[in-house]
């Protein structure tokens, strides 16, 4: 009785059970696709420009993707060393890329005329990918979606629309990794009547994980543009590649392949995740600069995987010019701003054993004194782009303390 008391759903135990392929995947790609995507104006465009609902329906009648296109981010999404996707099922214009009984609001009853939901879980299977699935509770086109707040009528009908639409999605496609609700406004877990919702969704499907916003905690908290660790509970930031998360045809502030590898390992350093997005254009084409970049952080995670993945929360942190993640005995001195042919970590209270050049295996030379340990010997440029990182094997778990 205590061990099956001990895998209730909701245990730590179990939660650990269905998790740790998400703590060793630490990274994941967000796929943000709608109609939104005609426009190009960032997913918000509707409620920011106050886009009347029976005009912006219209846009359905320009949505025709072209033949799988979740193919391509799939592929996309191995190369980068990602291990799961979660794509926007629904977002808050309230347009299903799923065939729903609720509404001919949705890809296989409109213009796609196709169930793209269906497609996306097939491509993301076969790249032996972890499938996820955005679902926005907050929905601009719904009647009710609005008005549910006040009038109790509707928020039943809202709220019936809504837990029917997870149904389907958790029972139309086979088993699903990841649930992401998203904006849970206007109403609170009751009014949503999120515990029974979440209740129903892992009867259907005991393994998978669910994120914090349906406004019960459950499995994972969600810094949003941000990376901030939460204490005691798991955590994955997911962030953007520009400033939008739907396709901005003008949007090119665009970051690094070096500020993505970064983010990805003060994620790992941390103990968290990272889930990194895309914004296909209507078609579902990749933005190029987005392609650009995913490359490139692939061509790095290809060879410093080690330093991400499975990685365990490191305590050492303090440099100016690198960033630090731990396994075990290991310290991966992932460093982003070469200093030349000496680089240095001062505090490291852990007898340093050997130290190689992680993406080549090649030996580096090493001197410790009490406070301070020196890689020596390197080249004057950076041997690897856009991080090179040192793998450090230390005699015991690699701790710095900065008092001498
Ligand atoms: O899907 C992406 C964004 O479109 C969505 N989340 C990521 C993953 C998002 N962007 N911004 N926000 C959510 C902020 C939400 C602001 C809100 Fe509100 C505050 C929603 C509810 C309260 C604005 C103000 C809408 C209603 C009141």
């Amino acid at each position: 009785a205590a061990s099956a008391l001990a895998m209730q759903p909701t245990s730590e135990a179990d939660r650990e059970r269905r998790m740790k392929w998400w703590h060793e995947a630490r990274f994941g790609m967000f796929i943000h696709w709608g109609l939104y995507s005609v426009l190009g104006r960032h997913e918000w465009a509707m409620e920011q420009e106050g886009i009347p609902v029976a005009e912006y329906e219209k846009l359905a009648t320009q949505f025709k993707p072209k033949p799988t296109p979740a193919k391509e981010w799939a592929a996309l999404a191995k190369k980068a060393g990602m291990k799961y996707m979660v794509m926007t099922t629904k977002h808050h214009e309230g347009f299903c890329h799923f065939n729903t009984s609720t509404t001919k609001y949705c890809a296989p009853k409109t213009a796609a005329g196709r169930d793209l939901v269906k497609e996306y879980v097939d491509a993301v299977r076969a790249e032996g990918l972890r499938v996820g699935f955005y679902f926005s509770l907050m929905d601009w086109h719904h009647p009710d979606g609005a008005r549910c707040v006040k009038d109790e009528q509707a928020r039943r009908r809202f709220v019936d629309y809504v837990h029917t639409q997870a149904r389907e999605l958790m029972t139309n496609y086979g088993k699903i990794d990841v649930l992401w609700y998203d904006v849970p406004w206007p109403l609170t877990a009751e009014g949503w009547e999120s515990e029974k919702m979440n209740a129903m969704v892992r009867k259907l499907q005991p393994d998978i994980i669910m994120n914090n916003r349906s406004k019960v905690p459950e499995d994972f908290d969600t810094p949003e543009q941000r990376i901030e660790a939460s204490k005691g509970r798991n955590w994955e930031a997911c962030m953007t590649m520009n400033d939008s998360w739907g396709y901005h045809k003008a949007d090119d502030n665009w970051k690094s392949p070096k500020a993505c590898v970064r983010n990805l390992l003060t994620c790992a350093r941390q103990g968290g995740n990272y889930l990194l997005n895309i914004g296909p254009t209507a078609d579902g084409s990749i933005p190029p600069e987005s392609v650009k970049i995913l490359t490139a952080v692939g061509a790095w995670t290809a060879k410093n995987g080690a330093a991400v993945y499975g990685t365990d929360p490191c305590s050492v942190s303090r440099s100016n010019y690198m960033s630090f993640t731990r396994k075990g005995n290991t310290l991966f001195a992932n460093v982003h701003f070469w200093p030349g042919s000496e680089v240095a970590i001062g505090g490291l209270r852990s007898k340093v054993l050997s130290a190689k050049l992680l993406a080549t295996g090649a030996p580096v030379k090493f001197e410790q004194e009490e406070f301070r340990v020196k890689f020596t010997g390197l080249p004057v440029n950076a041997p690897d782009s856009p991080i090179t990182t040192i793998a450090v094997e230390c005699d015991g778990e690699p701790k710095q303390d900065m008092n001498r």
